[in-house]
Protein backbone atom coordinates (compact mmCIF):
# COMPACT_ATOMS: atom_id res chain seq x y z
CA UNK A 1 0.00 0.00 0.00
CA UNK A 2 2.98 2.19 0.43
CA UNK A 3 3.87 1.51 -3.38
CA UNK A 4 0.44 2.58 -4.18
CA UNK A 5 0.19 6.11 -2.30
CA UNK A 6 3.74 6.99 -2.95
CA UNK A 7 1.81 6.45 -7.06
CA UNK A 8 -1.39 8.51 -5.71
CA UNK A 9 1.07 11.83 -5.40
CA UNK A 10 2.69 11.32 -8.83
CA UNK A 11 -1.03 12.72 -9.93
CA UNK A 12 -1.60 15.53 -7.00
CA UNK A 13 -2.30 18.62 -8.64
CA UNK A 14 -3.55 17.83 -11.82
CA UNK A 15 -6.26 15.76 -10.88
CA UNK A 16 -8.98 17.67 -9.71
CA UNK A 17 -11.86 17.45 -9.04
CA UNK A 18 -11.18 14.03 -8.87
CA UNK A 19 -8.85 12.47 -6.16
CA UNK A 20 -5.19 11.35 -7.33
CA UNK A 21 -5.46 7.53 -6.35
CA UNK A 22 -2.88 4.88 -6.74
CA UNK A 23 -3.07 1.28 -7.51
CA UNK A 24 -0.76 -1.28 -7.67
CA UNK A 25 -1.03 -4.83 -8.70
CA UNK A 26 1.03 -7.65 -7.13
CA UNK A 27 1.43 -11.55 -7.92
CA UNK A 28 3.82 -13.93 -5.92
CA UNK A 29 4.84 -11.20 -4.03
CA UNK A 30 6.09 -8.91 -6.82
CA UNK A 31 4.47 -5.59 -8.11
CA UNK A 32 3.32 -6.77 -11.79
CA UNK A 33 1.45 -3.44 -12.88
CA UNK A 34 0.96 -0.26 -11.07
CA UNK A 35 -1.44 2.56 -12.20
CA UNK A 36 -2.67 6.82 -10.85
CA UNK A 37 -5.25 8.70 -11.78
CA UNK A 38 -4.26 10.48 -14.92
CA UNK A 39 -3.85 14.30 -15.61
CA UNK A 40 -7.78 15.50 -15.94
CA UNK A 41 -9.10 12.78 -13.99
CA UNK A 42 -9.40 9.71 -16.19
CA UNK A 43 -8.59 7.24 -17.14
CA UNK A 44 -8.69 6.20 -13.50
CA UNK A 45 -5.49 4.76 -11.48
CA UNK A 46 -7.16 1.11 -11.10
CA UNK A 47 -8.09 1.21 -15.04
CA UNK A 48 -4.78 2.06 -15.89
CA UNK A 49 -3.13 -0.78 -13.83
CA UNK A 50 -5.91 -3.25 -14.78
CA UNK A 51 -5.12 -2.49 -18.58
CA UNK A 52 -1.31 -3.70 -18.19
CA UNK A 53 -1.74 -7.53 -17.15
CA UNK A 54 -4.04 -10.11 -16.03
CA UNK A 55 -4.91 -9.51 -12.82
CA UNK A 56 -7.02 -13.05 -12.56
CA UNK A 57 -6.00 -14.35 -8.72
CA UNK A 58 -3.70 -11.52 -8.05
CA UNK A 59 -3.98 -9.37 -5.04
CA UNK A 60 -4.61 -5.51 -5.97
CA UNK A 61 -3.67 -2.73 -3.60
CA UNK A 62 -5.71 0.49 -4.15
CA UNK A 63 -5.55 3.92 -2.07
CA UNK A 64 -9.36 4.96 -2.57
CA UNK A 65 -12.47 2.53 -2.78
CA UNK A 66 -12.99 2.11 -6.31
CA UNK A 67 -15.45 3.58 -7.72
CA UNK A 68 -18.68 2.00 -8.31
CA UNK A 69 -20.37 4.53 -11.03
CA UNK A 70 -20.50 3.96 -14.62
CA UNK A 71 -19.93 7.33 -15.94
CA UNK A 72 -19.85 9.15 -19.74
CA UNK A 73 -15.82 9.93 -18.77
CA UNK A 74 -15.27 6.16 -18.12
CA UNK A 75 -16.19 2.79 -16.71
CA UNK A 76 -16.78 1.40 -13.14
CA UNK A 77 -13.49 0.50 -11.39
CA UNK A 78 -15.59 -2.16 -9.34
CA UNK A 79 -17.02 -3.67 -12.72
CA UNK A 80 -13.49 -3.49 -14.00
CA UNK A 81 -12.43 -5.49 -10.95
CA UNK A 82 -15.01 -7.86 -11.11
CA UNK A 83 -14.44 -8.46 -14.52
CA UNK A 84 -10.61 -9.07 -14.21
CA UNK A 85 -11.55 -11.12 -10.73
CA UNK A 86 -8.79 -10.56 -8.46
CA UNK A 87 -8.19 -12.75 -5.63
CA UNK A 88 -7.95 -9.76 -2.80
CA UNK A 89 -8.63 -5.83 -3.38
CA UNK A 90 -6.81 -3.93 -0.36
CA UNK A 91 -8.52 -0.70 0.18
CA UNK A 92 -6.91 1.99 2.15
CA UNK A 93 -9.35 4.62 2.49
CA UNK A 94 -13.24 4.72 1.63
CA UNK A 95 -14.45 7.22 -1.43
CA UNK A 96 -17.39 9.80 0.23
CA UNK A 97 -18.55 10.30 -3.19
CA UNK A 98 -22.19 9.39 -2.42
CA UNK A 99 -21.94 7.41 -6.07
CA UNK A 100 -19.61 5.15 -4.50
CA UNK A 101 -19.05 5.33 -0.21
CA UNK A 102 -20.07 1.19 0.10
CA UNK A 103 -21.20 0.77 -3.03
CA UNK A 104 -17.80 -0.07 -4.55
CA UNK A 105 -16.78 -2.45 -1.99
CA UNK A 106 -20.13 -4.16 -2.23
CA UNK A 107 -20.06 -4.82 -5.46
CA UNK A 108 -16.29 -6.69 -5.14
CA UNK A 109 -18.02 -8.61 -2.35
CA UNK A 110 -20.80 -9.24 -3.98
CA UNK A 111 -18.75 -10.87 -6.83
CA UNK A 112 -16.65 -13.07 -4.38
CA UNK A 113 -13.65 -11.42 -4.13
CA UNK A 114 -12.02 -10.86 -0.94
CA UNK A 115 -12.16 -7.15 0.26
CA UNK A 116 -10.12 -5.47 2.96
CA UNK A 117 -10.82 -2.16 4.03
CA UNK A 118 -9.37 0.71 5.80
CA UNK A 119 -6.07 -0.14 6.31
CA UNK A 120 -4.26 3.17 5.92
CA UNK A 121 -6.79 5.88 6.23
CA UNK A 122 -4.74 8.97 7.36
CA UNK A 123 -1.87 8.70 5.12
CA UNK A 124 -4.64 8.13 1.61
CA UNK A 125 -6.37 11.23 2.95
CA UNK A 126 -2.87 13.19 3.03
CA UNK A 127 -1.83 12.01 0.19
CA UNK A 128 -5.30 12.56 -1.75
CA UNK A 129 -6.09 15.85 0.82
CA UNK A 130 -8.04 17.89 -1.50
CA UNK A 131 -10.87 15.60 -2.00
CA UNK A 132 -11.32 14.96 1.04
CA UNK A 133 -11.14 19.05 1.56
CA UNK A 134 -13.64 19.48 -0.90
CA UNK A 135 -15.95 16.68 0.41
CA UNK A 136 -15.86 17.83 3.92
CA UNK A 137 -15.16 21.39 3.99
CA UNK A 138 -16.54 22.14 0.99
CA UNK A 139 -12.82 24.03 -0.01
CA UNK A 140 -9.52 22.75 -1.76
CA UNK A 141 -6.69 22.04 1.05
CA UNK A 142 -4.28 24.67 1.83
CA UNK A 143 -0.72 24.58 2.08
CA UNK A 144 0.95 27.47 3.75
CA UNK A 145 4.87 27.74 2.50
CA UNK A 146 7.25 30.13 4.77
CA UNK A 147 10.85 30.52 4.27
CA UNK A 148 11.97 32.36 7.42
CA UNK A 149 15.62 33.07 9.23
CA UNK A 150 16.36 31.55 12.73
CA UNK A 151 14.92 34.73 14.23
CA UNK A 152 11.04 34.36 12.00
CA UNK A 153 11.83 37.23 9.70
CA UNK A 154 10.95 36.84 5.85
CA UNK A 155 13.09 39.88 4.30
CA UNK A 156 15.15 43.51 5.73
CA UNK A 157 13.78 45.90 6.34
CA UNK A 158 13.65 47.13 2.74
CA UNK A 159 12.13 44.67 1.40
CA UNK A 160 14.58 42.44 0.22
CA UNK A 161 14.45 38.77 0.39
CA UNK A 162 16.59 36.70 -1.81
CA UNK A 163 17.54 34.54 -1.20
CA UNK A 164 17.27 33.48 2.41
CA UNK A 165 17.58 29.50 1.84
CA UNK A 166 19.75 27.83 -0.14
CA UNK A 167 19.16 25.79 -3.72
CA UNK A 168 17.88 22.49 -2.01
CA UNK A 169 14.78 24.35 -0.27
CA UNK A 170 13.69 26.53 -3.03
CA UNK A 171 14.22 23.31 -5.19
CA UNK A 172 11.85 21.48 -2.63
CA UNK A 173 9.58 24.31 -2.91
CA UNK A 174 9.06 24.40 -6.68
CA UNK A 175 8.12 20.71 -5.75
CA UNK A 176 5.72 21.64 -3.66
CA UNK A 177 4.33 24.33 -6.50
CA UNK A 178 4.12 21.02 -8.44
CA UNK A 179 1.92 19.40 -6.38
CA UNK A 180 -0.61 21.86 -6.20
CA UNK A 181 -3.50 23.29 -8.59
CA UNK A 182 -2.97 26.49 -7.57
CA UNK A 183 -0.53 29.28 -6.19
CA UNK A 184 -1.81 32.38 -4.25
CA UNK A 185 0.28 35.35 -3.62
CA UNK A 186 -1.13 38.80 -2.32
CA UNK A 187 -0.85 41.80 -3.92
CA UNK A 188 1.98 43.49 -3.05
CA UNK A 189 4.29 40.06 -4.17
CA UNK A 190 2.31 40.18 -7.40
CA UNK A 191 2.83 43.23 -7.82
CA UNK A 192 6.79 44.25 -6.96
CA UNK A 193 8.10 40.54 -7.44
CA UNK A 194 6.81 39.74 -11.07
CA UNK A 195 6.73 36.46 -9.89
CA UNK A 196 6.45 33.99 -12.62
CA UNK A 197 5.73 31.00 -10.04
CA UNK A 198 6.29 28.30 -12.60
CA UNK A 199 7.89 25.16 -11.78
CA UNK A 200 11.70 25.32 -12.49
CA UNK A 201 12.81 21.57 -11.93
CA UNK A 202 13.61 19.64 -14.84
CA UNK A 203 11.37 17.45 -16.54
CA UNK A 204 8.25 19.01 -14.57
CA UNK A 205 8.22 22.17 -16.08
CA UNK A 206 4.46 21.50 -17.27
CA UNK A 207 3.46 20.93 -14.14
CA UNK A 208 2.89 24.79 -13.06
CA UNK A 209 0.05 25.39 -11.42
CA UNK A 210 -2.90 28.10 -12.37
CA UNK A 211 -1.85 31.47 -10.05
CA UNK A 212 -4.06 33.29 -8.07
CA UNK A 213 -3.71 36.89 -6.23
CA UNK A 214 -5.69 38.05 -3.12
CA UNK A 215 -6.71 41.24 -3.02
CA UNK A 216 -9.99 42.84 -1.80
CA UNK A 217 -10.16 45.94 -4.52
CA UNK A 218 -10.97 44.86 -7.78
CA UNK A 219 -8.95 47.67 -9.34
CA UNK A 220 -6.02 46.23 -7.35
CA UNK A 221 -6.56 42.95 -9.61
CA UNK A 222 -7.13 44.69 -12.81
CA UNK A 223 -4.14 46.57 -12.84
CA UNK A 224 -1.56 43.80 -12.46
CA UNK A 225 -3.88 42.77 -15.19
CA UNK A 226 -2.51 44.95 -17.52
CA UNK A 227 0.88 44.18 -17.14
CA UNK A 228 2.85 42.48 -19.73
CA UNK A 229 5.74 40.45 -17.73
CA UNK A 230 2.85 38.85 -15.90
CA UNK A 231 1.44 35.00 -15.77
CA UNK A 232 -2.35 34.85 -16.05
CA UNK A 233 -4.12 35.83 -13.02
CA UNK A 234 -7.29 34.35 -11.05
CA UNK A 235 -8.70 36.92 -8.72
CA UNK A 236 -9.45 35.73 -5.11
CA UNK A 237 -10.83 38.79 -3.18
CA UNK A 238 -10.72 36.86 0.41
CA UNK A 239 -9.05 33.25 1.69
CA UNK A 240 -12.55 32.13 1.80
CA UNK A 241 -12.63 32.41 -2.07
CA UNK A 242 -10.97 29.73 -2.93
CA UNK A 243 -14.19 27.60 -1.94
CA UNK A 244 -15.27 28.70 -5.80
CA UNK A 245 -11.74 27.94 -7.58
CA UNK A 246 -12.23 25.82 -10.42
CA UNK A 247 -10.67 22.36 -10.53
CA UNK A 248 -8.67 23.03 -7.77
CA UNK A 249 -8.26 21.50 -4.87
CA UNK A 250 -4.90 21.57 -3.85
CA UNK A 251 -3.62 25.59 -2.70
CA UNK A 252 -0.17 26.45 -2.00
CA UNK A 253 0.14 29.70 -0.23
CA UNK A 254 3.51 31.45 -0.93
CA UNK A 255 3.56 34.91 0.89
CA UNK A 256 3.62 37.58 1.58
CA UNK A 257 3.34 38.41 4.58
CA UNK A 258 -0.25 39.58 4.69
CA UNK A 259 -1.71 36.73 2.33
CA UNK A 260 0.32 34.04 4.72
CA UNK A 261 -1.33 36.03 7.71
CA UNK A 262 -5.17 36.33 5.83
CA UNK A 263 -5.08 32.60 5.50
CA UNK A 264 -4.24 32.05 9.29
CA UNK A 265 -6.28 34.16 10.65
CA UNK A 266 -9.59 32.68 8.20
CA UNK A 267 -8.09 29.50 10.00
CA UNK A 268 -8.27 28.16 6.21
CA UNK A 269 -4.21 26.86 6.55
CA UNK A 270 -4.05 22.85 7.01
CA UNK A 271 -0.71 22.74 6.13
CA UNK A 272 2.52 24.39 7.10
CA UNK A 273 5.71 24.06 4.88
CA UNK A 274 8.35 25.88 6.82
CA UNK A 275 11.98 25.94 5.34
CA UNK A 276 14.31 27.84 7.84
CA UNK A 277 17.73 28.93 6.67
CA UNK A 278 20.94 29.13 9.41
CA UNK A 279 20.80 32.77 9.35
CA UNK A 280 19.60 35.69 11.80
CA UNK A 281 17.98 38.70 10.39
CA UNK A 282 17.40 40.73 13.39
CA UNK A 283 14.51 43.81 12.65
CA UNK A 284 13.07 43.22 9.48
CA UNK A 285 9.35 41.70 8.34
CA UNK A 286 8.34 38.72 9.85
CA UNK A 287 6.92 35.56 8.40
CA UNK A 288 2.78 36.84 9.19
CA UNK A 289 1.95 39.86 9.57
CA UNK A 290 -1.04 39.75 12.07
CA UNK A 291 -3.36 37.54 12.68
CA UNK A 292 -6.18 38.69 15.70
CA UNK A 293 -4.63 36.03 18.06
CA UNK A 294 -5.61 37.93 21.63
CA UNK A 295 -4.19 34.92 23.86
CA UNK A 296 -1.21 33.05 23.86
CA UNK A 297 -2.99 29.62 24.99
CA UNK A 298 -5.49 30.05 21.71
CA UNK A 299 -2.26 29.59 19.58
CA UNK A 300 -1.59 25.72 21.42
CA UNK A 301 -2.72 22.80 19.58
CA UNK A 302 -3.57 23.70 16.32
CA UNK A 303 -0.14 22.47 14.61
CA UNK A 304 1.19 18.89 14.95
CA UNK A 305 4.93 18.26 13.34
CA UNK A 306 4.74 15.71 10.70
CA UNK A 307 8.30 15.66 9.20
CA UNK A 308 11.51 17.37 10.12
CA UNK A 309 14.92 17.09 8.04
CA UNK A 310 17.81 19.43 6.72
CA UNK A 311 17.74 20.17 3.03
CA UNK A 312 20.94 21.26 2.23
CA UNK A 313 22.35 23.79 4.75
CA UNK A 314 18.75 25.00 5.62
CA UNK A 315 15.46 22.63 8.11
CA UNK A 316 12.66 21.88 6.17
CA UNK A 317 9.46 21.16 8.85
CA UNK A 318 6.32 20.58 8.00
CA UNK A 319 3.39 20.52 9.96
CA UNK A 320 0.05 19.98 9.52
CA UNK A 321 -3.84 20.64 11.37
CA UNK A 322 -3.94 19.53 15.05
C1 LIG B 1 -11.40 5.40 -8.63
N1 LIG B 1 -10.14 5.51 -9.12
O1 LIG B 1 -8.43 6.73 -9.88
C2 LIG B 1 -10.35 7.87 -9.15
C3 LIG B 1 -11.66 7.75 -8.61
O2 LIG B 1 -15.78 12.07 -13.18
P1 LIG B 1 -15.50 10.61 -13.00
O3 LIG B 1 -16.48 9.73 -13.70
O4 LIG B 1 -14.07 10.26 -13.30
O5 LIG B 1 -15.76 10.26 -11.46
C4 LIG B 1 -15.20 11.02 -10.44
C5 LIG B 1 -15.31 10.24 -9.14
O6 LIG B 1 -14.59 9.03 -9.26
C6 LIG B 1 -14.69 10.96 -7.96
O7 LIG B 1 -15.61 11.78 -7.27
C7 LIG B 1 -14.25 9.81 -7.07
O8 LIG B 1 -15.35 9.32 -6.32
C8 LIG B 1 -13.86 8.75 -8.08
N2 LIG B 1 -12.42 8.84 -8.38
N3 LIG B 1 -12.12 6.51 -8.33
O9 LIG B 1 -11.90 4.28 -8.46
C9 LIG B 1 -9.59 6.69 -9.40
N4 LIG B 1 -9.81 9.08 -9.44
ZN1 LIG C 1 -12.77 4.46 -10.87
Amino acid sequence: MAAALALSWRGRGRTAPNPNVGCVIVRDGRIVSRGWTQPGGRPHAEAMALARVDARGADVYVTLEPCAHASGRGPACADLLVEAAPGRVVVAAGDPDPRTDGAGIEKMRNAGIDVVENVLPGEARRAMAGFFARREKGRPHVTLKLATSLDGQVALPDGTSQWITGPEARAHAHLERALADMVVVGRGTAASDAPTLNVRLDGLGERTPGRAVLTSEYSNFAKLQLRADNPVWQHLASPEAIAGLADTDHVLVEGGAGAAAAFVAADLVDRLVLYRAPILMGSGLSALGDIALDRLDDAHGRWRLLESRTLGKDRLEVYERA
